[in-house]
């Protein structure tokens, strides 16, 4: 074997590029080794939250650490009010950027690991440890997530914990970043594959146990003449004599072949791009030993996540950690009912248009998110993005979601969400293609009016924050 086999071998050969980074991980695990007591951890509820969450969990109890996992839907006033309740030393991940005074304020030693845009300011001396990979060169919103972060923090820990990587890269497609991966996250989807931690296949995703499902419920690609068309279904799988349900990653070569065809067929006639047809067949990470493919996964958890099911999703994760499959049974009937929620919603929603924005209203808080994605890739004809509201009590969550086209065309959604929620006593934040706002729900069209307006500036060239 030779040196550069031996370096590879090494995780923190990872860091070559980003020495500070390392450092501050360093003393984070180190002030995280020298505390008393539980250590709790707090993270969101999605699948690159639930991921992180899973691996710190998992690092401090290898290493017999009393540890407490906490999932949460967002840094709100009761959440802050968990926290100052609790005697427990602190980390937090995939949340907190938007909050560093509020924590600050509360006066004890926290170590936050995140990667969304950084909407407060530290306090000098502060007892906050604050690492956001948007300070260290590294794009937070493309190229490292939370759960990279917690990686990085497990294997500095303790480079024995190297194959909790399955569980950075399930996070990584939770979040959108794993389709050209850059940065952070290239050097430790690498480092996975040198280490048969995972592997790429070329090949299609289709969720749910059976074929059938995989193309009636199927929304990336949301294919209109396929998708919830159930005469469409069974006629595309009667004509190459594929029986409903059969398991896809089980079907022949040919067959997987033929009907991968059919589909991109399909995709044509329904008007979609070349970019979307790209997408559909292409190399995707699979997890070796346990052979599921992590943006499956991802999306397994990400369903389980929305249902409040935390402990069925941090034990799939864990499962994973140990090389064994997760139990299958009860995720995928939660994501069937999800799907069909979706596909019902999708149906019937209203889209108003505004000059520079669309505008859905739907039921169900959980799947505003998904519908403004939905919405903004494969329904509207104009390209602009969409912003999807849900009324909760006496607030609506609103998410917005934009294209990469968008976004390289001036439109910043983070920046949007904060400045149009902040003038109508709301918050918001995120990242520039994705973010989300809570706003007061009389002040509704003012909002809208607000984010209309500011969008328009983005594009023009003229809004200066
Ligand atoms: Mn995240």
């Amino acid at each position: 074997m030779n040196m550069d086999q031996d370096r590879e071998l090494s995780p923190t050969h990872i860091f070559s590029e980003y020495p500070s980074l390392e450092k501050d991980l360093e003393s984070a695990v180190n002030k995280c080794k020298a505390w008393k007591g539980v250590v709790r951890i707090v993270s969101h509820y999605d699948a690159d939250g639930l991921s992180a969450g899973a691996i710190l969990f998992e690092t401090l109890s290898r290493s017999n650490i009393p540890t407490v996992l906490h999932i949460v839907r967002g840094m709100d006033e009761k959440v802050i009010e968990y926290i100052r309740s609790h005697d427990d030393n602190l980390i937090i991940a995939d949340l907190g950027s938007s909050d560093l005074d509020k924590l600050h304020e509360i006066g004890k030693e926290i170590i936050i690991l995140d990667h969304h845009q950084i909407n407060s300011v530290l306090q000098d001396n502060s007892n906050v440890m604050f690492l956001n990979f948007n300070n260290y060169g590294i794009n937070g919103t493309t190229e490292g997530c939370a759960s990279t972060m917690a990686y990085l923090f497990s294997i500095v820990f303790s480079e024995k914990n190297y194959k909790l990587l399955a569980g950075a890269v399930v996070g990584i497609c939770g979040d959108r970043q794993h389709m050209n991966p850059e940065g952070i996250n290239k050097k430790i989807i690498e480092f996975g594959v040198s280490n048969n931690i995972i592997k790429y296949v070329n090949d299609s995703v289709f969720s749910g146990s059976n074929i059938y499902d995989g193309i009636f419920y199927m929304l990336d690609p949301y294919v209109k003449s396929l998708t919830g068309k159930a005469e469409r279904v069974e006629e595309m799988l009667n004509s190459l004599d594929i029986k409903f349900d059969e398991k896809y990653t089980d079907m022949s070569h040919m067959k997987k072949k033929y009907l991968r065809s059919l589909i991109v067929l399909e995709m044509l006639r329904s008007g979609l791009s070349t970019e979307h047809i790209m997408n559909f067949q292409r190399d995707i990470i699979m997890i070796s030993g346990v052979e599921e493919f992590a943006e499956e996964l991802a999306d397994l958890v990400d369903f389980t996540g929305r249902h409040g099911e935390y402990g069925l999703a941090t034990e799939t994760l864990i499962h994973l950690f140990d090389g064994k499959r997760n139990p299958a049974v009860r995720l995928e009937a939660y994501r069937k009912d999800f799907q069909k929620m979706i596909l019902e919603e999708l149906n019937d929603m209203m889209i108003k248009e505004y000059e520079y924005i669309y505008v859905v209203e739907n039921k169900i808080v959980s799947i505003s998110g998904i519908l403004a994605s939905e919405t903004v890739n494969y329904i509207v004809e104009k390209d602009k993005p969409v912003i999807s509201m849900a009324l909760s009590g006496d607030v609506f969550n609103v998410s917005a979601r934009a294209t990469s086209e968008q976004v390289k065309r001036g439109v910043n959604l983070a920046a949007t969400m904060s400045s149009a929620s902040a003038d109508v006593k709301g918050s918001g934040g995120g990242h520039p293609i994705a973010a989300g706002a809570t706003v007061p729900a009389n002040m509704k069209d003012k909002f809208i009016e607000k984010v209309n307006y500011i969008i328009g500036e983005q594009i023009s060239g003229s809004w200066s924050g």
